[in-house]
């Protein structure tokens, strides 16, 4: 069992992966010099096509953040009445339905990937569903063929959020490519991140164009408003940086892909805990390490996540409490706990570890020291 230092070295469950400063004074000179801060300038426009190749899609639009992409993606599809989502995820994915005036219908979850199961779908839709809004949760693909064949059956928009998603691939290429449009998060915490920003990946120039109109007040041009838009754009400065790590980014998922690893092997034989199956993506980015501290491990999940912090290891419960626990979700009927019974009893097991590109092997194994020697 590893005693705690005098001055144990604090670690979070993530931490943003910064190249050298010096690369990016470059960056900033070249803002400096040609005094576009904003409203789709020079690196704006190079970030969205460098996005595009490096993700395999054809359109990207970029935001703020992505609690404004999401508000906005259910914008451009017009998006009203009521929406299927999932409890298990950030409560930003509820939110920007409650910013839109649709109500949110919650559906439970499947144990194996913690994303919405699409068996228990059908039985949540009534005359009032237009869309459904599922979450590629940890960055597992959802079951997107069955999803989609529900939606088709009854006439549903798809709205993924993907804000773990970044760089996430299935046999068929870009898992962002399926549903109507999926939201990226590029926050500071994120695989990818930008300090904060967001983007959506729509499938056409012209959803794209409805979407970069909202984004921007709605303005088509000088004296043209044509929807009540919302100031969503993302700055020059944030793009700039979004260049900068995009030249380092197969090397930090790299360094998760390892991180990853050494926890599964690591973690495997211990009694009561649970990692996360690989969720059949091709290509993963490893964002999470959520583990399941199951009723036969020595300590509750509570009181592992309690010890780690007294060693200075700040581990997350991601993501508990369910959204619809909130004060403002759970009087919905969809939220009652008897309705959602898988996500409630992972919600009360998860832990998710320390992971990120400059973790040290040895403050890896303070971490799985803990978690072992319970
Ligand atoms: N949909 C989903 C499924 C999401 O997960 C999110 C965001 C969204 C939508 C909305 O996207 P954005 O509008 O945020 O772009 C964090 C993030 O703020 C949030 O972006 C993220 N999901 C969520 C899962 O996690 P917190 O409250 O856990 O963040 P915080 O500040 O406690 O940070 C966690 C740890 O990271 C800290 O203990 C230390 C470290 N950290 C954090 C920041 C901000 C750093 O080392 N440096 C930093 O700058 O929400």
């Amino acid at each position: 069992m590893t005693t705690p230092s005098a001055t144990p070295q604090v670690i979070y469950v993530t931490q943003p992966h910064l190249p050298p400063l010096e690369d990016f004074i470059p960056y900033l000179q070249q803002i400096w010099a040609n005094k576009i801060l904003t409203n789709g300038g020079p690196f704006h426009q190079q970030l969205e096509k460098e996005l595009c190749d490096y993700l395999g899609v054809k359109h990207i639009s970029l935001f703020a953040n992505g609690t404004l992409a999401l508000v906005t993606a259910l914008q451009a599809l017009r998006i009203t009445g009521e929406v299927i989502t999932t409890p298990y995820s950030f409560v930003a994915t509820a939110h920007a339905l409650l910013w839109n005036g649709i109500k949110p219908v919650f559906v439970d979850i499947d144990p194996d990937t913690f994303n919405l199961d699409p068996t228990k779908i059908e039985a949540a839709i009534t005359p009032h569903t237009t869309a459904i809004l599922p979450v590629h949760c940890y960055g597992h693909p959802c079951d997107v063929a069955a999803i989609q064949r529900i939606a088709d059956i009854y006439n549903l928009k798809v709205i993924y959020d993907a804000a773990h998603a970044f760089g996430v691939q299935d046999a068929g290429g870009s898992i962002l490519r399926h549903g109507d449009l999926s939201v990226l998060s590029f926050h500071a915490t994120k695989v990818f991140n930008t300090f904060e920003g967001g983007a959506i990946v729509s499938p056409d120039a012209k959803t794209k164009q409805r979407i970069d109109h909202l984004k921007n007040f709605g303005f088509v041009d000088e004296v043209t408003v044509v929807a009540p838009g919302i100031n969503g754009k993302m700055s020059e400065i944030n793009a700039a940086f979004g260049l900068l790590q995009l030249k380092h980014i197969d090397a930090a998922i790299d360094a998760r892909r390892r991180i990853d690893a050494r926890y599964r092997e690591a973690l495997q034989h211990v009694p009561g805990i649970r990692c996360l199956p690989d969720a059949g993506e091709k290509v993963g980015n490893y964002a999470y390490f959520p583990i399941l501290v199951e009723p036969d491990y020595p300590l509750s999940r509570d009181a592992l996540y309690e010890r780690l912090k007294e060693h200075g290891i700040y581990a997350r419960r991601y993501f508990y409490p369910l959204i619809s626990d909130f004060p403002m979700y759970r009087g919905l009927p969809s939220a009652a706990r008897s309705n959602l019974p898988v996500a409630a009893a992972m919600a009360d097991k998860v832990l998710c570890l320390p992971i990120y590109p400059a973790l040290q092997p040895s403050d890896q194994q303070r971490v799985i020291d803990l978690v072992r020697g319970a």
